[in-house]
């Protein structure tokens, strides 16, 4: 999230796209509640009327896999209506940069697209900027080198650009692809373009509706667009926020458990252009800007594996970290590998992809390709027990399961990270049951088995032998969180002293640093009398919810960032009312209530004297893109179009209206198993089928259908379906059906209600199917699994997989699926 949960309350227009917070995000929900109390609206574009939507002002029903239609249509009602925010367009986004004028986009492809061994991949360079001066190689994108045309008509500037890409988004055009009644588009547009006035915000909250698509990041891109259009970024009550999944899936991706990203959001190492450390500070530390400074990062990061192994004569041991091969190594990668024999062992910590994974039918038999598993959980899921799991005959499979039985969040400590990039720590609250352990417990306990391993030889010994493990406290079972912390938080190597944040850091190996945005967490707070993750003081002086000394936001304690955004050039608040930060001229000074993201002050001259304040003038909105101006137009960052463009999900009951390219055309894709697809139109599979959660349920239900009461008051599988479906095929709610797709079927109950109707899209009704996902054969509650049905594919620059639009067919359980 830009912005945070308590920050909701500032908001003037929600539109919350491909989220149903009210049952996944209950926390948001009522932040979202209280402004409404105070007048707030909200729009929900859905395809289903969830709970959220059912609290909305605007309830914008739209075809699962059509947020980019719409989202681009919203744009160009705004720029018709010259709705848009022009002050923060044209000083904050780069808006007025010149493209390339070999740049095209024809018939849904952009310029520049390329073949390779039958893969499709993007060049990047038509997309690229007219620079004039500097050199692009040595000096990057920096922004004094770049040509523009303030008065934004230019034929080859960003705003022109994007405004002939949308303006085939006309209202008839949208609403024939997304279904959406025309009234209904035309009143989302009007009250979410109301927020482009500088004392109004807007705020998007987003969720798997948006990212699990083929275009999921695209979906995303989108949003950024209408956003910096109406100036909504960086203000309190803005911004464009995702909400996270599990408590803590923040925490896991700014830990890298993504197979491109090293801790901290750093790129990945790759062996194919990563020979030695100067390649990475040479191909992947950009010239100017904040990350600039990402070869302090990485240093500081290998000093924190490898300690005094780690010097400036060997590259700090940049050759011992495992190198990426550059294939696909995402889920759907390696379930893709496992279903060809290609994978040995598989440690399944704390996930049930034999219910979570697309295509999980497949899935699962490919986990019989193992030699051993190894679950490491609260209960036996189903994926630990898949090889007795129904549709199997145990004695034909050969894999060695082992389960280690883990401590569940209140049964141990440790820090949560929230969506709102709050670290917080909490305390153990009881013991684990019977042989229950700490995941630090049996990360600790395996690294050592795998060390004690290596003491005799190996491939290659010296990383694990030499990796910084020092957390044993004497006569204790548990290791040492605190060192832990200490390690992710940084310090310096000669005094071991905790760094007080990532400014500190250094690229010559006298500071250790194991993730760099939490710098500073595990930094003492005098007035709280503790770490910042462990404060709760609920001091909160600018009444916008900031609450400063309540646990630590990355980065640097930020609450809203690109908060510059929040005031016109001269650091003016654009509302005075709302205000984090603003310059006072009189005294030549910044008045902060949040942490700034720009450089506010510089270091002083003398040692104790003051930092000299940074005029505004001196200052940059956007700090962490090389041009320090934010891209409506993405010159790089993305693989698959510099503009957001409608394509339809892969498997669609209708034509691309708005041009030949039905799909996105680097969609990630597989063979064997994992390549079945349904045609276009396909008269086999003709309803549109998605899935979602349900407030009972915990994702794959692991936890919560083990548990009674919410196994009892949730226990069937389910599928919403219309009434006009539900009389034409002869059911009514708790009948069975099957659903099938065209890589397998399930039986589940039927549920009646408004919750799904069909849409009129492109002049045709088109049903959709509604199906929780949380359901699995273990546990007390038991059901189908949804994912039986869902398809492996993914997006281009995530691998996500298209969990929320495909085909499929519904027939009354006991007749046959035609
Ligand atoms: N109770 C509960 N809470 C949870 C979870 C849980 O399992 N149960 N899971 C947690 C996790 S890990 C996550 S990631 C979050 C997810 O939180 P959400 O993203 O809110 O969860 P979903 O219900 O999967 O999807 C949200 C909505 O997207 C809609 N949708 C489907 N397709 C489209 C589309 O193409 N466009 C649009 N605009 N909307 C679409 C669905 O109808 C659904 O209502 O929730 C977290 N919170
Ligand atoms: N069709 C469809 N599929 C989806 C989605 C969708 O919207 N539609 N959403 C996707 C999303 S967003 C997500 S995040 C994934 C989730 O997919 P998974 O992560 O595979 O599913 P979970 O059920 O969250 O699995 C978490 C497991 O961890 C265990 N667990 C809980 N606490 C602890 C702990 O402290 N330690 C350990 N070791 N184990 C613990 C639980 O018992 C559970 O078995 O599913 C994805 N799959
Ligand atoms: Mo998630």
């Amino acid at each position: 999230m830009t912005n945070h949960f308590i920050d909701f309350k500032n908001t003037d227009v929600f539109l919350m796209i491909g989220s149903n917070s009210a049952e996944n995000h209950p926390q948001a929900m009522k932040w979202i509640m209280k402004a409404k109390d105070k007048g707030a609206k909200l729009i929900v574009a859905d395809p289903r009327l969830t709970k959220s939507a059912g609290l909305s002002d605007i309830h914008a029903r739209l075809r699962p896999g059509t947020d980019i239609a719409f989202i681009n249509g919203m744009i160009n009602y705004i720029i018709e209506k010259d709705l848009y925010f022009k002050d923060y367009v044209l000083n904050y986004t780069n808006a007025s940069y010149l493209v390339n004028p070999e740049y095209k986009f024809e018939e849904g492809v952009f310029s520049g697209l390329v073949e390779t061994n039958g893969k499709k991949s993007y060049k990047l360079d038509t997309w690229m900027y007219q620079m004039e001066g500097g050199d692009l190689a040595k000096d990057g994108l920096k922004k004094e080198n770049i040509k523009k045309d303030p008065t934004l008509q230019d034929p080859n500037c960003v705003f022109q650009i994007l405004k002939k890409h949308v303006s085939r988004y006309d209202m008839k055009t949208v609403c024939k692809i997304t279904g959406m009644p025309e009234e209904t588009f035309q009143k989302a547009c009007q009250l979410f373009a109301s927020t482009g006035k500088p004392d109004k915000a807007g705020n998007v909250i987003y969720a798997m509706g948006i990212t699990q698509h083929t275009y999921g990041s695209q979906n995303c891109r989108v949003l950024c667009v209408l956003q910096l259009l109406l100036g909504n970024i960086g203000i309190p009550g803005g911004g464009v926020n995702a909400q996270r999944g599990e408590s803590n899936v923040q925490g896991s991706t700014d830990f890298a458990m993504l197979n491109h990203l090293l801790p901290g959001y750093n790129p990945m190492i790759y062996a194919s252009k990563h020979t030695k450390l100067q390649d990475y500070l040479d191909k992947d530390v950009p010239k100017t800007s904040f990350w600039s400074n990402r070869g302090k990062f990485l240093i500081s990061m290998l000093k924190a594996w490898y300690g005094n192994k780690a010097t400036k004569e060997n590259d700090f041991c940049f050759d011992w970290v495992p190198k990426h091969d550059g294939k696909e190594r995402s889920h759907m990668g390696i379930f893709s590998e496992m279903s060809q024999g290609n994978i040995k062992g598989m440690i399944a910590w704390g996930q049930n992809p034999a219910v979570g994974g697309p295509s999980a039918f497949q899935g699962r038999k490919a986990m019989e390709k193992l030699d051993w598993l190894v679950a490491v959980d609260l209960f036996e899921t189903e994926t630990a027990a898949f090889w007795h799991r129904p549709e199997a005959d145990p004695a034909k499979i050969q894999t060695e399961v082992f389960f280690f039985p883990a401590a569940m969040s209140y049964e141990k400590e440790g820090t949560v990270i929230n969506s709102g990039r709050w670290l917080q720590f909490r305390y153990k609250a009881v013991n684990p049951p019977g042989e229950a352990k700490s995941d630090l417990w049996i990360a600790d306990r395996l690294f050592k088995a795998v060390k004690k391993e290596y003491q005799s030889g190996g491939k290659f010994p010296e990383p694990i032998r030499n990796m910084v493990w020092n957390y044993d406290i004497p006569g204790e079972d548990e290791p040492n969180i605190d060192q832990v912390a200490v390690e992710i938080n940084g310090y310096d190597v000669a005094t071991g002293q905790v760094l007080p944040g990532f400014a500190k850091l250094t690229a010559d190996g006298s500071t250790a640093c194991g993730c760099w945005i939490h710098s500073g967490y595990w930094a003492e707070d005098k007035e709280a009398k503790t770490v910042a993750a462990k404060r709760r003081l609920l001091k909160d002086k600018s009444g916008l919810g900031l609450f400063p000394q309540f646990a630590f936001a990355w980065p640097a304690n930020r609450r809203i960032v690109y908060n510059r955004c929040s005031m016109d050039a001269a650091g003016n608040p654009w509302n005075p009312k709302k205000a984090p930060i603003k310059w006072d001229a009189l005294q030549g000074q910044w008045i902060t209530e949040d942490v700034p993201d720009f450089k506010a002050s510089d270091p002083a001259p003398e040692p104790n004297g003051k930092p000299i304040p940074v005029p505004p003038d001196k200052t940059v909105p956007f700090l962490m893109l090389e041009e320090e101006h934010a891209r409506l137009f993405a010159v790089k960052g993305v693989v698959d179009g510099p503009l957001p463009e409608h394509y339809e999900p892969i498997e669609s009951p209708v034509k691309n209206l708005v041009s030949r390219q039905q799909n996105m055309p680097l969609t990630v894709r597989f063979k064997g198993d994992f390549s079945k697809i349904a045609e276009t139109g396909s008269k086999e599979f003709p309803y549109v089928g998605t899935t979602h959660r349900v407030i009972e349920h915990y994702q794959s239900g692991a936890v919560t259908r083990n548990c009674p009461s919410l196994a009892e008051i949730s226990a069937h599988m389910f599928a919403n379906i219309s009434p006009k479906l539900a009389q034409q095929i002869g059911v009514k709610t708790g009948d069975d059906v099957v659903i099938e797709t065209v890589r397998g079927k399930i039986t589940c109950k039927v549920s009646v209600s408004g919750v799904c109707v069909p849409l009129n899209v492109e002049g045709k009704e088109v049903e959709v199917i509604g199906m929780p996902w949380c359901f699995g054969y273990m546990g007390i509650a038991k059901g189908a699994t949804a994912n039986d049905l869902t398809p492996s594919v993914g997006d281009p620059n995530t691998s996500i997989p298209e969990y929320k639009a495909f085909l499929c067919n519904i027939k009354k359980a006991g007749r046959e699926v035609s």
